[in-house]
């Protein structure tokens, strides 16, 4: 919480608020949200992800990875979600995201287009 709260994205994606991160590069602009709100510990369901450039420009077409975990203990997610592709501009739909104990978790959400490759982790407390 305190770490959410010092990184000054104050949103609370667990409860279905639209979270904003550059991503470490710089590249991106990522907005992220869950379609379950509040977001429910052993159910499956699906994140919105929202790509733009710095500027607010629509990114479409990029290859998006979904990875994260618990930091604090050690483990990754109990699935393997997949981005599909682009679902309208610049909008990307995460499917099969679990979450099964509460804790601190992290989503790393990883970007690659033809000429640029960027990463943003999204830390929050169930
Ligand atoms: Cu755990």
């Amino acid at each position: 919480m305190i770490w959410w709260a010092a990184a000054g994205a104050a949103a609370d994606v667990t409860n279905g608020e639209p979270a904003t991160q550059f991503g470490e590069s710089g590249y991106f602009r990522m907005t992220l949200q869950s379609a379950l709100a509040p977001v429910a510990i052993n159910r499956m369901h699906n994140w919105n992800l929202r790509l733009e450039t710095p500027s607010g420009d629509p990114v479409s077409g990029a290859n998006v990875t979904v990875t994260g975990g618990m930091p604090d203990h050690d483990h990754g997610l109990p699935t393997a979600p997949r981005a599909t592709g682009t679902v309208n501009d610049g909008q990307y739909l995460i499917e099969g995201v679990k979450f099964h104990m509460n804790g601190r978790w992290e989503l790393t959400i990883g970007v690659e287009t033809a000429t640029q490759s960027d990463a943003a982790t999204f830390v929050f407390e169930l």
